[in-house]
């Protein structure tokens, strides 16, 4: 029996969900789709992290201790960018900077970002489709007392710490929703789509922004079930709870669905 699902997804926190359901559903019976709000040009670079994270995740390559980037790391690229003064908070390692150079070489050459997606998962050997939301520029912006700042900046540079007052994402209202991710929501077949356990504000609210999007969950014959990533009034790991705080949202699961 087939039990087709859709699983909406950000960064660290889903790609651990991610990881449980290959092993449970077949390629055909299952899609992720892929928050792209935390995307960024850096050093001339495309960088797609939660695509990257989500990429080492089902491919046995990914640093689990970090959390993101590739396992077996080095960093003479980054050690070499120093040197020259360059940009070193966003670290990239020699072997992740492979996937962002071919992601950015192509994207040049007119390949969308799905199709970059589905070329680098079959050579790390994933079956399973990982779709972005969209192939269109979608940025995440964070509100703070003292201003916005692009998510990474927010994220990586600032480490969390200003205090958020709300949320933009850039580009969404002119994005177009990818008809992959059309079509895997309108399978007659689904049975289930499953928002990970990623953070509600940041990774699933810009998937939710495409315009389509919100129609496509409501039109879909199947449920939608969302795994919440606040446990206990903590989240497992990075800002969510921090955000709720800072925003007057209850700490619960409640407030996440
Ligand atoms: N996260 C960090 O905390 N520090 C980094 O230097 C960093 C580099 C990095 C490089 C490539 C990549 O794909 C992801 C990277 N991340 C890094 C992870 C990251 O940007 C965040 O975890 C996500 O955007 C939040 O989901």
């Amino acid at each position: 029996m087939t039990a087709r699902v859709v699983a909406l997804t950000g960064g660290v926190g889903g790609a651990k969900l991610a990881r449980g359901l290959v092993e449970l559903l077949p390629p055909e019976d299952l899609r992720f789709v892929v928050n792209v709000g935390d995307d960024f040009e850096h050093l001339g670079l495309h960088i797609s992290p939660d695509l990257d994270t989500l990429l080492y995740t089902l491919s046995g390559e990914s640093d689990t201790d970090r959390g993101w980037g590739r396992r077996e790391e080095s960093w003479n690229f980054l050690d070499a960018v120093k040197r020259y003064g360059g940009e070193d908070w966003f670290m990239l390692g020699d072997r992740d900077l492979s996937t962002h150079v071919l992601r950015s070489a192509a994207l040049t050459n007119g390949a969308r970002l799905t199709e970059v997606c589905a070329q680098l998962g079959r050579a790390l050997g994933v079956e399973h489709a990982m779709l972005p939301v969209t192939d269109d520029p979608l940025r995440t912006i964070i509100h703070t007392p003292d201003g916005p700042l692009a998510f990474q900046h927010y994220f990586v540079r600032e480490r969390c710490a200003p205090v958020v007052t709300g949320f933009a994402f850039d580009g969404a209202e002119r994005a177009t929703l990818s008809p992959d991710v059309a079509s895997a929501l309108a399978d007659p077949d689904l049975a289930a789509v499953i928002v990970c356990p990623s953070n509600p504000f940041v990774s699933i609210d810009p998937i939710l922004a495409v315009p389509g999007m919100r129609d496509a969950l409501a039109g879909a014959t199947a449920p939608v079930i969302a795994v919440s990533p606040i446990i206990d009034g903590a989240a497992i790991k990075g800002p969510t709870a921090k955000m709720m705080e800072e925003l007057g949202v209850p700490r619960s699961a409640d407030a996440v669905a």
